[in-house]
């Protein structure tokens, strides 16, 4: 605060605090008054005595402060004329140069919105990079962009392993300790990895946002993981400004809340000044890579010039407040060990300074006049990539023999040999032909391992393919998730599974918003493909309640990019999982599995004993391609049912009943593939017959029954007789009255008996 002693000059009480900064810098250089001047050190002598970082460290450090801070500034002034898309800048966080100069530039980076020092160091890491007009054509939204191709402002390099993030805070912790896991992980299996095996993840954040849940999972998770002595070596660099855009941080708090935490090791760093900042960067990366323990390093920054461009804090905070907040200002006490350290004198490092403003005006000049995206299908070619032959030819691929053979345990135990199987026996054949097609496949979650999933769908594979493969995670569906990001990330095909549908919801954000946009936002340059086991839908009769039979799917069905398949019988199951995993391992895709409970162990279809939901293994060389229905009857043109899941058991019912009743032949088309939905062949299939029924287990609001709807009318069929048979928009009860709120087969009946009379 200023004292009475210390009156606020005019010029300082102004509105644009990034031009006050901006003269701030350019004063103190003025008013320097220097010590008696000795030698500047050697270029690998310490910058300033007792310091563990070098001139010529300094020299550069400063340098990527320098034009960490002219970006900003610059951002500011190209904003208002629409040259500049972004102003969360850096300012006050430059000190996180240090993290980018002491970690390699194959140390995979997951970082926070304020890290144009670390880029611009990182830079150096490898010849013929800039950073000056990389980072232009990112904040100009230009499609040369290299990190996102205009997409999004984030900081990313695929050569320098920084991974582009979304501006959803800490959401980028489970994937980077899920990164740290899988480094070691694919130590030892052998599995090729694109990084050296001692590397760490990095991964930045602020204050603000250690408090967040999604960053408590990843925190919790690492301690959880070093508390059994295995590895995790991520390096968390919390970087605490006070301050989460109003509201502050008590004083104090990330201190007192992470110093003593049991296997997070806690490491302190100033931030603000690089003489004394340095050597404890370097004891928490050194230590992080060394003990491969999860590392804490509280990074002391400060936050100049706002929030973002837009925040005016001088409308919200006092101004004794912000300028003395303003004079902590990690670049002045840069241009003080300039000067101190005689490795400058104040007209230098001022030309210094203006030629780093020079550079990057012109680059950003440079950058407005290269092309933008200007049409729809630019915006999203990198947002679902799809070569269908190529993913063909991946799915039927049947070379791995020997494994295949190893892992059913001989010629005469291979599943096509064995009679016809229900739902959950063939997920689970077809997940041991994964594991046995792909080596780099894992399962995991709760309960996968040695239990084999509450349904027994994974029985037996960890017994076959053993711990490293198959092993069950701590309860938190949110790390689950992201772990299979961080195992995505190294080359690794997850095959996670997420135990109920109703569990998915609290980790929803770790698809929606990360992993289902990695492609968009890093224009293909990156990929965390994988293939997500979500067991859900009502009609259960061993287990009732909502959070078992959960029926909503909706939160799946617009994640842009996503892939939803749901079988209702088991060869087709076998079959969409081997074309899962050829869009992961061909396209990068990300999918969902959705497997209906109820149906896992259903065996019969019109009367008990039938055995008629019983179907033959497909060899390994059968798939299905991408939304292509299963049509049954398909000469039938009274009634088209459209259905899934659930539903294609009840419409096959009532189809026979219809027919055996009344000699009504329908056509029922199981839709397998949810999204993307196949909106030709609903309306192929639609137009072909006279009339339409949707059945769907989903609710009335946002179920996908509304999308093959909208795809009929769509298509000019509205004026046809169509009917709906859909879940009430509720949750569901506990016994009985569940099947109260979904279709039954008599409303199935009774809708298809109507419209048939229409
Ligand atoms: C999940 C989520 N909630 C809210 C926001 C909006 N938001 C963006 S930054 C921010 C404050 C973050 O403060 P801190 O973590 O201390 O980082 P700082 O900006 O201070 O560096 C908030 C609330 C967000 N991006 N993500
Ligand atoms: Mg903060």
């Amino acid at each position: 605060m200023s004292s009475p002693a210390h009156p606020i000059p005019a010029r300082m009480r102004g509105l644009n605090r990034a031009e006050i900064c901006d003269q701030n810098f350019v004063e103190f250089l003025a008013a320097f008054e220097p010590a008696p001047r000795q030698q500047a050190p050697d270029a690998d002598a310490p910058v300033l005595p007792g310091s563990a970082l070098t001139a010529r460290g300094f020299l550069e450090l400063f340098e990527s402060q320098l034009i960490s801070r002219h970006l900003d500034l610059r951002a500011r002034v190209l904003r208002v004329q629409n040259k500049v898309f972004y102003t969360i800048g850096s300012s006050g966080h430059e000190g996180n140069a240090m993290i980018a100069r002491l970690a390699r530039h194959t140390d995979p980076a997951f970082l926070h919105y304020r890290s144009g020092g670390f880029m611009a160091e990182r830079f150096r890491k490898l010849p013929g990079m800039d950073p000056v007009m990389d980072s232009a054509l990112s904040f100009a939204a230009s499609q040369d962009d290299p990190a996102s191709g205009g997409r999004h402002k984030v900081w990313g390099s695929k050569p320098l392993w920084v991974l582009p993030q979304t501006s959803t805070i800490a959401s980028h912790l489970p994937k980077a300790l899920g990164t740290a896991v899988a480094i070691e992980q694919a130590r030892r299996l052998r599995h090729p990895s694109p990084i050296p095996e001692d590397s760490i993840a990095i991964c930045s954040f602020g204050d603000a946002s250690s408090n967040h849940a999604t960053a408590q999972t990843a925190f919790n998770a690492a301690q959880w993981i070093a508390y059994q002595k295995l590895p995790a070596p991520v390096l968390f660099v919390c970087e605490d400004n006070g301050i989460g855009i109003s509201v502050k941080t008590p004083p104090g708090w990330i201190g007192e809340r992470y110093r003593a935490c049991r296997d997070l090791d806690y490491y302190y760093a100033d931030g603000l000044d690089l003489a004394r900042g340095y050597g404890q960067v370097a004891a928490a990366v050194e230590h992080c890579r060394h003990t491969r323990r999860p590392t804490f390093l509280h990074l002391q920054t400060t936050r100049i010039m706002g929030h973002a461009g837009t925040d005016f804090e001088i409308e919200w905070r006092s101004i004794e407040e912000l300028v003395a907040v303003e004079r902590t200002d990690p670049l002045l006490r840069s241009a003080a060990i300039a000067l101190e350290s005689g490795l400058f004198t104040p007209d230098s490092l001022r030309a210094h300074y203006e030629a780093i403003r020079t550079r990057c005006f012109a680059a950003a000049d440079a950058a407005d006049r290269r092309p933008k995206i200007t049409t729809l299908a630019e915006v999203m070619r990198p947002l679902a990539p799809y070569t269908p032959d190529a993913i063909a030819a991946e799915a039927g691929r049947a070379d791995y023999g020997d494994r295949r053979m190893a892992a059913f345990g001989g010629e005469d135990r291979l599943p096509e040999r064995q009679p016809p199987r229900h739902l959950a026996i063939q997920i689970n054949q077809a997940l041991h032909d994964a594991m046995a097609k792909y080596p780099q496949a894992l399962v995991f979650g709760e309960d996968v391992a040695q239990k084999g999933g509450v349904y027994t769908v994974t029985k037996g594979l960890h017994k076959a393919f053993g711990n490293r493969r198959v092993f069950n995670t701590l309860l938190d569906e949110t790390l689950i998730l992201g772990l299979a990001q961080g195992y995505a990330n190294l080359g690794l095909l997850p095959i996670p599974e997420i135990q109920y549908l109703a569990y998915f919801h609290n980790a929803c954000d770790q698809l929606r918003g990360e992993a289902a946009s990695l492609q968009f936002f890093s224009n293909d340059q990156f990929r965390n493909p994988m293939v997500v086991r979500i067991a859900g839908l009502g009609y259960q009769r061993g287990f009732g309640g909502h959070f078992h039979n959960d029926n909503s799917f909706a939160a799946l069905r617009d994640i842009p990019g996503l892939v939803l398949g749901c079988p209702s019988r088991g060869d087709d199951a076998a079959m969409m999982l081997r074309t899962l995993t050829a869009l992961a391992v061909v396209d990068g895709r990300v999918s969902v599995f959705l497997e209906p409970i109820a149906l896992y162990m259903a065996k019969d279809l019109h009367a008990p004993g039938d055995g008629g939901w019983l179907f033959p293994y497909p060899p390994p060389d059968q798939a299905l391609v991408l939304g292509e229905p299963r049509i049954y009857e398909p000469d039938a043109t009274d009634l088209l049912i459209v259905s899934y899941g659930n539903g294609v058991p009840m419409a096959l019912r009532a189809a026979k009943q219809l027919a055996d009743g009344q000699g009504a032949r329908v056509r029922v088309l199981d839709l397998r593939w949810l999204l993307p939905l196949n909106a030709s062949a609903i309306a192929e299939h639609a137009r072909a017959c006279d009339r339409v029924l949707i059945v769907d287990e989903g609710r009335r609001s946002a179920s996908v029954g509304e999308g093959v709807m909208t795809a009929l009318v769509e298509a000019g069929l509205g004026g046809k007789p169509v009917a709906r048979v859909v879940g009430a928009d509720t949750y569901t009860p506990l016994a009985g009255a569940a099947f109260l709120v979904l279709p039954s087969d008599g409303e199935v009946l009774a809708a298809a008996t109507a419209l048939l009379r229409a």
